[in-house]
């Protein structure tokens, strides 16, 4: 029989062992969802964000895309509430809980030449350190902010100048900024989640919307519509972030994980997006060769510029000094990038 010393000895030499072997990483699975298909712009970037955490990790990423868990709203309530911990919302659809992310919405505040939206994406004061504070007292980590691409409306009639759009029931993303600039051009704004709009204007209720030119394609909005106008005043954007306490919880090296995923996805979706407006367009003239695609002139624009200063003056009613402090920031960061 050994004796009771030995035990102790062996029983302590064991957990030493123990204690000194690498620890293995402990495998999590996380769940991530978005407003668009899979092969849509947010779903190729969650997808490259999924291929990098699985091939650097052993945690697993399952992706939801639109539909599969509700609207833009229910997705963002479940991310909050931590059942899921990565989600894509639009600023479109975030604007009662961060009325600052409104400032998207004041028409040609963004540039319509690619290499500068893009630098501008990249390094963006406003978007990479202001924003983030906003997010957080939401319960979320703003992890990045990207563009998918110019915005265009599709109608049942031609738009040439703001009075075309009188008495048309437009279909805008559920902010008050959107409806304050349609409003503003003549419409009468109709706010809608995303799932109603191709039965609203199949039946009427709604008689334009707008989206960039993938989206047109992808959800066959021309199917519904007759015209497409592009009158260069917006470029979709769109932001993913993670659940707060889930994200301060991770290891170091998770968080780093996570912003290395980040940035290879952001990375990729620029590059991915180079050329898909144009595509997308041309697939939608040969889908339906007599929609009619039209691309506004410098001075057929400015009627629907010379309304943006009420828009903007709208934007700060609504958010006061810290939606200035954001507004200012973004024109500092745009003028750095041209
Ligand atoms: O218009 C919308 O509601 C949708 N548009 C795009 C490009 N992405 C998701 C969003 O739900």
């Amino acid at each position: 029989m050994p004796k009771l010393s030995k035990i102790i000895t062996r029983g302590l030499l064991a957990s030493v062992a123990l204690a000194v072997m690498p620890m293995a990483a402990q495998a999590d699975e996380w769940r991530y969802a978005f407003e668009e298909a899979l092969n849509e712009v947010q779903g190729v970037y969650a997808t490259k964000f999924k291929e990098h955490i699985e091939e650097n990790s052993d945690h697993t990423v399952t992706l939801y895309p639109f539909g599969t868990l509700g609207e833009s709203a229910d997705i963002m309530e479940q991310a909050q509430s931590g059942i899921l911990q990565f989600v894509d919302q639009s600023p479109g659809f975030t604007g009662a809980l961060i009325p600052e992310a409104q400032v998207f919405f004041v028409p040609y505040l963004l540039p319509q030449d690619e290499e500068q939206l893009f630098e501008f994406f990249r390094t963006s004061k406003a978007i990479n350190e202001m924003f983030p504070e906003l997010y957080a007292e939401q319960g979320l980590e703003l992890l990045t902010m990207f563009p998918e691409g110019e915005v265009c409306l599709t109608t049942q009639e031609p738009v040439e100048k703001p009075e075309d759009l009188n008495e048309v029931k437009f279909r805008v993303m559920t902010n008050p900024l959107l409806v304050e600039a349609y409003a503003a051009w003549g419409a009468t704004p109709t706010p809608l989640p995303w799932g109603e709009v191709y039965g609203a204007l199949q039946t009427g209720i709604i008689q334009g919307q707008e989206n960039p030119g993938f989206f047109l394609e992808s959800t066959k909005m021309y199917e519904v519509t007759n015209v497409i106008t592009c009158l260069g005043h917006n470029n979709f954007t769109t932001a993913v972030m993670a659940n707060k306490d889930f994200y301060d919880g991770l290891s170091d090296e998770d968080k780093e994980l996570v912003q290395n995923a980040t940035q290879a996805a952001f990375d990729y979706i620029l590059e991915y997006q180079k050329g898909l407006q144009e595509e997308a367009l041309k697939k939608i003239a040969e889908a339906k060769p007599d929609m009619q695609i039209k691309t506004l002139t410098e001075e057929q624009r400015q009627p629907f510029m010379e309304a943006a200063g009420k828009v903007e003056e709208a934007f700060i009613g609504m958010t006061g000094e810290s939606g200035k402090e954001i507004l200012d920031q973004m024109k500092a960061d745009l003028e750095a990038v041209k």
